[in-house]
This record gives C-alpha cells, structure tokens and sequence, in this order.
C-alpha cells in the first residue's frame, strides 16, 4: 500500500513538440532523449483510507492550485486503472542542483508513475511505466529508461511509449547554462498547442522530425557525437522556427540563451565539438564529449557564473526505492 521511485530528468535531442491527442497525452512526432544524472525527482506514495482527497507534499510544502491539480488528474486515471478507490499521500522531493533553473514534469511524472503503479498494484513492466507516465506528461515516458531513448509517437494510447536505445556509456556529457531560473510564462503545454494551431511551418516541423529522428538513431548507432550534435542542435532551431511563426508569435530565448549559441559556434571555430539545444525555456544544454568540458566551462565562465554551469551525464531509468 505504499511504494517510492526515483525518476531522472530527460533532455531532448529530437524534440516533441505538439499533441495530436490532448486527452491521451499522445504526440504529433516521435522524439529521442538522454537521461541525465544530475536532476532526479524521489516520490513516495501511501494509500491512506483516512484520506478525503490526495494530499500533496512537494519539497516540503503542501501543493495547491494548478500543480496539483495535474497530479490530482493523474492520481484519478490510476485509481480507475486499478479500481481501488483509496486516496494517498504523496511526498515528492525534487534533487536539483541550486540555482539550476530546472523544475522537472519528466522526473516528476515518471517518479510518480512507477511509485503509485506500485502502491496501487497496477502492472509495473516498463512499457506500462512509460504509458503511465506519460499520461502525466509526455516527456516523462521517456524518464522510464536510462542512456539515449525513443518515444515513439503511436496511433493510440497502448501504442505510445518509450523504449531505450542505447545505454550512452561512451563519453557524451550535457554542460547545461542556466541563463534564467524565472518560471516561464508561456508553458509547453500551452506553446505547443498555440504552435500546432497556428503556425504554418508546423506541417514542415512533422516531416523534419521523423527525418531528424532516423538520422539521429543512425549517429547513435555509430557512437558519432558530432553528428548527434549537429542534428539536435538542428532540430532544436527548427522547433523554435515554428513559435516564431505562430499566432500570436513567441519565443523562450533570451539575450543570454544568444549568447550561449554563439559560445558554441565559437568553441566549433576553435576545433571544440559543442552544440546547442533549448527546450521551451531559455536555458541552453551543450552536447560535448567527457574530454572537452574542462574547456567549454572555461569558455562560459567569462559569461555566466560558475553556479550557473552544471555538467551531467548520461543516467539511469527509473528505480523502486526500498525503505
Ligand atoms: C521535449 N518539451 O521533447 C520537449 C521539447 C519541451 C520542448 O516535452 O504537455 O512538459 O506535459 O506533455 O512533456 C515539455 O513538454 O509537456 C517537452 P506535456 P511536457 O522534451
């Protein structure tokens, strides 16, 4: 009657951008991932018959409002998955490193997922997880698993989800820039549905990423960084194009989310393989090798002070905590 996991943050190479099922959480285009080691999320469900509604605690403080709601949602669709109609209590830590600027749905539903799948004795196989999760929130179905992973899109909800593809063993770490720790204004829910209805680059997004996403896998397959770098870093601008062209149009970028892509074409100058990628925020990630980061923290500590600046490597999928 109680279960905890431990979720890690994923950061997108090809990107999902736009629902075809808003219900079902389920995505316009397939997308690929790499688990981080740097931000996690640890949650503990237990089931409480005193309980009149689930009770939230989130790093230390009870949850109200929107937040939870969305967990409140998710915690319905399980019960109803499970037929035991018990409410729980659920205590949920984010590990982030301080002044990261990064607060994860992806770590938090796929924690929440496998540890309420657990207590409430729902089938807890990965594919299982990874559905679950992302009827949280999409990315999260990619959080299940550890190294690179794909979400593939689907035609409905037993046929969206993640599976791993490679476990990123091989020297590929994530210098991450945070150029803002503001919550952002325009969240992704609401920039990709703005996006998928009004902007007309979108039909071309679709097609660029089912293009970018076999490309992608092949430069996986053949450990080949750069390649991997050029098209995320490829795929992140194209995604970002669409916003630009919506209606009304928006953006996430800011003056020093510029700065860092400029840093990264520089170090390129420089014979420093480096590239970029942004989510819907104006914090940047850098694609680089184990033996190049000395170098590019170097590099971005003349822009952004050291706490800033935060190395991760490839992580693990989710884990069932024992007490
Ligand atoms: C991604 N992003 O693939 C993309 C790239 C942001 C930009 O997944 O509405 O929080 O909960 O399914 O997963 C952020 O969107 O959105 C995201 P919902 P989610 O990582």
């Amino acid at each position: 009657m109680q279960a905890a996991a431990r979720a890690y943050t994923n950061i997108a190479l090809i990107k999902y951008w736009g629902k075809k099922d808003e219900q079902l959480i389920l995505p316009m285009n397939s997308s690929l991932s790499l688990t981080l080691n740097a931000f996690y999320t640890e949650t503990r469900v237990t089931l409480q018959q005193s309980l009149s509604c689930d009770e939230i605690i989130m790093d230390g403080k009870v949850l109200s409002g929107h937040s939870a709601e969305k967990i409140i949602r998710f915690m319905n669709q399980v019960r109803d998955q499970s037929g035991n109609r018990t409410y729980a209590l659920i205590v949920t830590n984010n590990h982030v490193p301080v002044a990261s600027g990064f607060a994860s749905s992806a770590s938090g539903f796929a924690a929440l997922a496998a540890s309420a799948a657990r207590a409430y004795g729902l089938d807890c196989s990965g594919v299982a997880l990874s559905r679950l999760a992302r009827r949280g929130s999409g990315s999260a179905s990619r959080s299940i698993y550890g190294g690179f992973v794909k979400w593939m899109k689907g035609t409905k909800d037993e046929d969206s989800y993640a599976v791993p593809i490679d476990p990123a063993n091989w020297g590929i770490r994530l210098v991450v820039v945070a150029v803002n720790r503001q919550k952002k204004k325009i969240s992704s829910r609401l920039g990709m549905k703005r996006t998928v209805q009004t902007s007309p680059f979108y039909p071309i997004w679709m097609k660029e990423a089912e293009k970018d996403l076999g490309r992608m896998e092949q430069a996986i397959h053949h450990h080949d960084l750069e390649m991997i770098g050029e098209i995320a870093e490829a795929n992140a601008l194209k995604m970002h194009a669409t916003m630009l062209a919506a209606t009304p149009p928006f953006t996430y970028w800011e003056e020093g989310t510029l700065t860092v892509m400029r840093r990264a074409a520089h170090l390129r100058e420089q014979g420093i393989p480096c590239y970029f990628t942004i989510d819907a925020g104006p914090n940047v990630k850098l694609i680089c090798s184990v033996e190049h980061v000395d170098q590019i923290l170097d590099d971005l500590s003349d822009f952004f002070p050291l706490e800033a600046l935060i190395t991760a490597e490839p992580g693990p999928g989710v884990q069932f905590l024992e007490d």
